[in-house]
């Protein structure tokens, strides 16, 4: 182990923070993880989670139980501090930074000569130099990189995470990393520290590119699900299967389309996005096309829904639409998982149910369904799915892809299920 961080401080310990954490404690580092939510506080601190994250209740557990591991609502004294906040955006698409500016004014009374603070939160280019400027506005007695270049007290650095949300504990330690210190010598630190687990590499840039490069990555993304998205509609105008048209597409060597589903979910890739169009709203006209795209598809998939409930209804004269009832198979907003947050799945079913209609919802991965959703909703067992008259399919979960079996004309398949 690293000798020259012994104590980290971790704020926020949300699905990025938490793991994080928990990783550097099994590598022999104390943690001290930070959370205002006092549930969290509490639960961590019983050697739970409150997140779902594949062997993440394992890790928690062995950590809190061996003592490198405590939770609290406050930050300590350490020799590290690791940010990992969220980063949402507010009505206007504008990022809202009171979660790091909240954890700034937090960390800035314990900052001691020497410390090294690390923003990982997914941030709008220039928030790290926002950061400093914080601690600075709270502590005139130290120095920082922007005033004091490499003699500076306190070193800093953006070092975005990059982990797959069902993946985060390997993808923590095999994904390279980028480090982005103020300085050259913030890099060192940021990269030392990161040692002491990641095994990819650990790449030197400034915090700007290393800001950018995080937004980018997203953006690639939603630009080319955007583009994916918008051919399954053109391929639906044309009476043309967008699956075999993709797939045959990408039998070119240079191609490589992803697919279409039912929208962009999660908090990520149909956020970060507007992070570039908030800055450069003139430039970002790809990027923020891509973002309307692909945030407009859950209405086209309630428009199909709407015709399919059409003609099922001219083929059953003697029922109403109070008698249809509709299957909508996954809410999650990707493949077994069972996070909802942001889900398109979960929007159209939403949007369905409070239209009247009889929904019924098979998502494997949850045990029941969030309060908030109208009552007309019952979650059923794949066994059951044959009572419906009109089949939506939202998610490619495996179970689906391995037993879903529908005979019936009246099939809406976001994902190519059924091909
Ligand atoms: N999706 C499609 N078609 C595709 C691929 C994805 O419709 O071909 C949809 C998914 O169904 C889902 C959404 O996109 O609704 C996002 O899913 P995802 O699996 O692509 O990504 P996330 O949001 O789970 O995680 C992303 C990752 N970023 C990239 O792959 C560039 C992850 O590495 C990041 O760490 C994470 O965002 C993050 O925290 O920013």
């Amino acid at each position: 182990m690293n000798n020259r961080f012994k104590h980290i401080c971790v704020i926020g310990l949300g699905y990025i923070g938490l793991p994080t954490a928990a990783t550097f404690a099994a590598h022999g580092v104390k943690v001290t993880g930070v959370d205002v939510n006092p549930y969290a506080v509490d639960v961590i601190n019983q050697g739970k989670v409150h997140i779902v994250e594949p062997d993440l209740d394992a890790l928690v557990r062995d950590v809190v139980a061996q003592q490198k591991l405590s939770a609290q609502l406050t930050p300590a004294a350490a020799d590290a501090y690791i940010v990992a906040v969220p980063t949402p955006f507010k009505d206007n698409h504008e990022p809202d930074l009171k979660y790091i500016e909240a954890a700034a004014k937090a960390i800035a009374p314990h900052l001691t000569k020497g410390n090294l603070v690390i923003l990982e939160s997914t941030s709008p280019v220039g928030t790290t130099e926002q950061m400093a400027a914080w601690f600075s506005e709270s502590r005139s007695d130290l120095t920082f990189p922007q005033q004091a270049g490499e003699e500076a007290d306190i070193l800093i650095a953006h070092c975005p995470e990059r982990v797959l949300p069902g993946k985060v504990l390997q993808e923590l330690i095999s994904n390279d990393r980028i480090i982005g210190g103020m300085t050259a010598r913030c890099s060192q630190a940021a990269i030392d520290l990161y040692k002491v687990f990641v095994k990819g590499d650990c790449i030197e840039t400034n915090a700007r590119t290393a800001e950018m490069c995080k937004l980018t990555e997203n953006s690639f993304r939603d630009v080319n699900i955007a583009f994916a998205n918008e051919l399954s509609i053109i391929c639906d105008k044309l009476d043309i299967n967008v699956w075999e048209l993709v797939a045959l597409a990408n039998r070119h060597p240079r191609v490589n389309i992803l697919q279409p589903g039912p929208g962009v979910g999660g908090h990520c890739i149909a956020v970060d996005p507007w992070f570039i169009v908030s800055k450069t709203p003139e430039q970002a006209r790809l990027i923020r096309t891509a973002r309307e795209v692909n945030d407009s598809k859950p209405e086209w998939v309630i428009d199909q829904v709407k015709i399919k409930i059409a003609e099922f209804l001219q083929a059953n004269p003697e029922k109403t639409i109070q008698d249809v009832t509709v299957a909508c198979y996954g809410l999650a907003f990707k493949p077994d998982i069972d996070d909802l947050r942001e889900s398109p799945a979960l929007n159209i079913t939403k949007k369905l149910a409070e239209q009247g209609l009889n929904i019924l919802v098979i998502e494997p991965n949850i045990q029941e369904l969030p309060a908030k959703l109208p009552s007309n909703i019952e979650l059923i067992t794949l066994n059951d799915h044959q009572q419906a008259d009109i089949h939506l399919i939202l998610v490619d979960h495996s179970c689906f892809k391995l037993s879903l079996r529908l005979n019936s004309e009246y099939i809406i398949d976001t994902r190519g299920l059924i091909k």
